[in-house]
């Protein structure tokens, strides 16, 4: 064997066979470089995670074949029953007859109506009815993360989660220490206290890999002696066997790993040889590896980019792209064409992110068949948000370590999906209450929009995480900042020239939207809007509450665009409620098809961002038919029943005028002020987001709008 002669600069040195790997590069293993050549990178696979986390639920033998069910499906089969051919493309009864001694366990679900999940023997019986909980594969998933780390020193915990059942660790500064530990020879200092010099050669021709999955080089590269890259790699997949070691004595779960110099390498090493097995893949082995693989299989070349060089170079193996210039490449773009180039060189410096922190949260579920009433969408919403409030839980909201500041609603109807966004109060505790009544309020939105039902999929989810909120009772409780302030300026918004293009304000939900519900939709609309004037008329009287926001802080999802609903006229009729500005329709017969689509296709505002010249031309078409009252603030006919509502409505939004009228004032007097209070930097959160400014019409530091609706109605 020969080894690779790299010769130091210096005249002295000239002679000695040498590394390729300079001290600099040694040096910067210590602080995660993402460039030294010599990084090491583990990324953990479990084996079979559900149905693994199963077995060592019910205390079975690993070796009887199990699958986990969801509903006719298996969403996770072991490694014993993989062996009769099972795999996520079976149907449970297929599975019974290609193994009769499958175990089958269907995941836990929480049954509609009911508070928390549980493992229902006939569940997948009942698809409409119960909905998925992924909480007890979740909870495994934090035990073994807290084991994978505490099998590593403290100081050298740089692991992130990249789902619920992977992880990558950064092993460079650890494996840094074993080095030096073990070779004294690169303790240092480097000959004339040069770093660009090269380190002295490995002292050994042989590395013990022990029973590693060793990717083969190829002859040619297999013949070198091992450098310190091979050396750094050895003791990486030390750790890792380590690691792997403690999961399966504490927890009883198998896990493979892939090691290599960086992340997109040690993940296609974890799956190349399963169960419970480590691959490494050395740097000289690198070319080999990949070739073998389609480069759909590579990180980010899984979706459409991969579709598109595919049918691009008329290939998907990274073998034959291999053999396109750089130049041929960047016909996919300079940038695209680049990073191509590297990749399927095996080059990543992409870093491991040890902030396993989520950012949202998402509970969801598909109705087939599809659901038809509020009130049954309303039992959907107590569940996903038991779901999404117990993670919150364990994300720490109730030590107010993490808090989530936007509730989101996703709602399809047929082709369309409406999404509906508002900011969660900061002022006081999250309750799973306070989760339900904004998840209600939104459907409520939806509800009074129109067209809601049948509903086919509904989703809620929590995000915008932030890292230390306190419940603080003080100013700060009032003000919020970022994404949240600039969500209350947009529904704050009242000139004509503000907020987004009216084709996006057209369709934003607002309490003016309540009025007029067709005769079959009354009982529906009587819920939902129940819903809306409840939380109007609790926010005007609560301190720490932003009503308006929740009214109509909404954003609408792009694809439940207006040329949309025209699809086909004829449903639209019979499922829209006008917004505002097409109230005339509702309480007017005869009116026609062609007429009422005019109304619509004009993209108004909601009323209260409308000024009243808007509504001026929107005539009458023709005699009412309902007892009405004349509101001459919007000039709009409204039915009678609903004045007391609609003056609350006017008594709410004056009442927010007041508020910010004050908060302007207070501005002004807080620039020849600073000390006065509204100007305070409250103690929570940690500096504005970019661009998070009020653009100097709040009361409030930058970034920062008091809360409307803070006062009482007295
Ligand atoms: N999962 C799922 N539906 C999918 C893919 C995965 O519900 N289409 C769930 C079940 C899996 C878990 O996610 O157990 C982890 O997914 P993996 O792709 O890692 O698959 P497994 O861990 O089951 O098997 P492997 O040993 O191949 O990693
Ligand atoms: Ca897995």
């Amino acid at each position: 064997m020969s080894s690779p002669q790299f010769l130091a600069s210096s005249p002295l040195t000239r002679r000695t066979p040498k590394s390729r790997f300079t001290w600099k590069q040694l040096g910067q293993l210590k602080s995660y470089s993402t460039t030294t050549p010599l990084r090491v990178i583990a990324h953990v696979d479990l084996d079979a995670f559900y149905a693994q986390c199963e077995t060592v639920r019910l205390g079975l033998d690993p070796a009887k074949p199990l699958a986990v069910q969801q509903w006719q499906g298996l969403i996770a089969i072991n490694y014993p029953a993989r062996a009769f051919g099972l795999n996520r493309h079976v149907t449970s009864t297929e599975a019974l007859k290609l193994c009769p001694d499958l175990m089958m366990q269907h995941v836990a679900t929480w049954k509609e109506g009911e508070d928390k999940w549980a493992y229902h023997a006939d569940a997948y019986k009942h698809m409409a009815t119960h909905k998925v909980s992924l909480d007890p594969y979740r909870t495994e998933s934090r035990k073994i993360l807290s084991c994978i780390k505490d099998a590593l020193p403290e100081k050298f915990q740089r692991v992130e989660k990249a789902s619920i059942d992977e992880v990558f660790l950064d092993l460079s500064a650890q494996v840094h220490e074993l080095l030096l530990e073990r070779y004294p020879e690169l303790r240092g200092p480097p000959p004339y206290d040069d770093v660009t010099e090269y380190l002295p050669k490995v002292p050994t021709t042989v590395l013990d890999w022990d029973a590693d999955a060793l990717v083969s080089a190829g002859e040619e590269e297999e013949q070198t002696d091992p450098d310190w890259d091979d050396v750094c790699l050895a003791l990486a997949s030390e750790i890792v066997r380590g690691v792997r070691g403690q999961v399966k004595e504490q927890l009883g779960y198998t896990c493979s790993a892939g090691v290599a110099k960086n992340k997109m390498l040690a993940k296609l090493g974890s799956g190349y040889k399963k169960p419970n097995a480590q691959t490494v893949i050395r740097n000289r082995a690198v070319a080999c590896f990949l070739e073998g693989f389609k480069f759909t299989k590579i990180r980010m070349l899984g979706g459409k980019l991969g579709d598109e060089i595919v049918a691009m170079f008329g290939t998907d193996s990274v073998r034959d792209l291999m053999q396109q210039p750089l130049e041929q490449l960047r016909k996919l773009g300079d940038d695209t064409g680049s990073w191509l180039y590297s990749t399927i060189r095996g080059e990543d410096h992409s870093e491991v992110n040890p902030r396993t922190q989520i950012k949202s949260m998402l509970s969801a579920k598909s109705f087939r068949p599809a659901i038809n009433a509020f009130e049954q969408g309303v039992r959907w919403l107590r569940i996903f948000v038991a779901d999404v409030f117990s993670r919150c839980v364990e994300e720490g909201v109730l030590e107010n370590k993490r808090r989530p500041k936007t509730i989101n609603l996703h709602h399809r109807q047929g082709q369309q999906t409406r999404s509906r966004q508002s900011p969660i109060p900061q002022g006081r505790p999250l309750s799973e209450q306070m989760l339900f009544d904004l998840a209600k309020n939104l459907l409520a939105q939806v509800v009074v929009d129109g067209r809601a039902w049948p509903c086919s999929n509904l989703s809620l989810s929590v995000g915008g995480f932030e890292d230390g909120v306190t419940n603080n009772k003080g100013i700060g409780g009032f003000l919020v900042r970022g994404d949240e302030a600039r969500a209350m300026l947009a529904s704050e918004r009242t000139g004509p020239d503000s907020g987004p293009p009216p084709a996006k304000r057209r369709k934003k939900g607002n309490i003016a939207n309540f009025f007029g519900p067709r005769e079959g939709q009354k009982k529906e609309f009587d819920a939902a809007r129940a819903v809306l004037m409840a939380k109007n008329q609790q926010s005007t009287s609560r301190e720490d509450e932003n009503a308006d926001v929740d009214m109509d802080h909404i954003e609408d999802d792009p694809s439940d665009s207006y040329e949309h609903l025209h699809n086909d006229p004829a449903e639209d009729r019979r499922h829209t409620t006008p917004s505002p500005v097409h109230q005339d329709d509702l309480y007017t017969t005869g009116t026609p098809p062609s007429a009422q689509l005019d109304n619509r296709s004009d993209h108004h505002p909601p009323l209260h961002e409308l000024g009243v010249d808007s509504l001026h031309d929107k005539k009458p078409v023709r005699q009412q038919t309902l007892e009405t009252f004349f509101c001459a603030r919007c000039t709009m006919h409204l039915p009678a029943a609903e004045k007391a509502e609609h003056e609350d409505f006017h008594f709410a939004m004056d009442l927010s005028k007041d508020m910010r009228e004050e908060d302007r004032n207070g501005n002004s007097n807080a620039k020849t002020n600073q000390k006065a209070p509204a100007r305070q930097k409250p103690s929570r959160g940690r500096g504005r987001p970019p661009g998070g400014s009020t653009g100097g019409r709040g009361g409030s530091e930058k970034g920062q709008v008091k809360l409307a609706f803070g006062r009482g109605r007295d």
